[in-house]
């Protein structure tokens, strides 16, 4: 992997940022694309999408809601607050359910919502209002998910994989768990102190798209140089990260990306997130072509609800994969 170093544009002096590997939608993908994203799988578990395809207009008006959902009264917001165990809702600081605390507050959607679920928010939304923000909401997930089934088909082919849709259908299942998140990382009064907007951690879904304004401040960690390093912003383009199912599938040929972000004080950030996960009762096993028999999984046998229920029972840092690798025999 070559690591290409630039400084960073929200902190030209001391931070280090490198360029991902970068894939261009608009490039028809031949052998060596297909090849090369799998190395990024492989090497980092993250890369960058450009010529994406997802309308302009519908990022821009998720954006402009999300800012204006933010930006209500902290009392109307936190009437949104989730019914565990229900996560969905508004959060603000708190962080799952085990004590992981960040510099955001944010919005965590069902990405197969129903109009009921946008109910909480009438203390913000009149009826009408809620229904246009599913509206928008929806929109943007059906064009992402889009996209990353579109790039998990090229990545089946670049394995060899006979089923171009072994990953892709997963997503396209009526019953998918995918979810979708809306953060929004505020100014930090303290200029220049680093905070912890959202800590380390992996995604446990398949695959993860995220878009963010023009703010600094996602890192990833870097397994070969055991440490982290900035990704310069860029809101014209989407990042992908591998989650925890998509490395299993591939019995660890692809790497879940470690990855947190700072919160630098002086911009506030908005990020997008859709997480694109299976059904519930579907099993999270090696691809039959990528082993070379069933006793070659590195993995456990599981479904993605067993994950799920172990996920939310951990910490943000924690190596959630660990309790499910099987312990190599000595
Ligand atoms: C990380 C990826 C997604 O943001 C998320 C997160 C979830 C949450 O915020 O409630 C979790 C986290 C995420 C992994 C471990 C558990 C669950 C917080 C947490 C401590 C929505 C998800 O699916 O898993």
């Amino acid at each position: 992997m070559v690591v290409q170093s630039k400084t960073c544009p929200c902190n030209p002096i001391t931070e280090q940022t490198f360029i991902p590997p970068l894939l261009d939608l608009a490039q028809p993908p031949d052998e060596a694309r297909r090849a090369a994203l799998v190395r990024a799988c492989e090497d980092l578990g993250f890369f960058k999408v450009i010529n994406h395809g997802v309308p302009l207009h519908v990022i821009q008006s998720l954006e402009s809601h999300a800012k204006a959902f933010f930006s209500h009264p902290q009392s109307h917001k936190s009437q949104a607050s989730p019914t565990p165990p229900d996560p969905f809702g508004y959060g603000h600081k708190s962080i799952g359910l085990n004590g992981d605390v960040g510099w955001l507050e944010y919005l965590l959607l069902n990405a197969n919502s129903s109009p009921d679920d946008y109910r909480k928010f009438s203390p913000i939304f009149p009826a009408d209002a809620a229904r246009h923000f599913r509206g928008v909401v929806n929109e943007y997930i059906g064009a992402v998910k889009k996209m990353a089934c579109e790039i998990l088909e090229m990545l089946a082919e670049g394995l060899k994989v006979e089923e171009r849709d072994a990953f892709s259908k997963l997503l396209m299942d009526e019953q998918n768990d995918s979810v979708f998140r809306l953060n929004h990382y505020p100014p930090s009064s303290d200029g220049g102190e680093e905070l912890i907007g959202f800590g380390e951690h992996t995604d446990p879904q398949i695959i993860s798209v995220l878009r963010s304004n023009d703010t600094c401040g996602l890192q990833i960690f870097l397994n070969d140089h055991h440490r982290w390093i900035s990704i310069p912003p860029d809101h014209n383009s989407f990042f992908i990260n591998v989650g925890d199912s998509l490395q299993v599938m591939t019995n660890g040929r692809f790497k879940s990306v470690r990855h947190r972000v700072v919160a630098n004080g002086a911009k506030s950030r908005v990020s997008m997130i859709y997480f694109g996960g299976p059904p519930l009762s579907e099993k999270i096993a090696p691809l039959p072509s990528l082993i070379k028999g069933d006793d070659d999984s590195l993995y456990k046998e599981f479904t993605w609800f067993e994950y799920k229920k172990t996920a939310y029972k951990s910490r943000l840092a924690d190596n959630r994969l660990g309790l499910f690798e099987k312990i190599a025999a000595s």
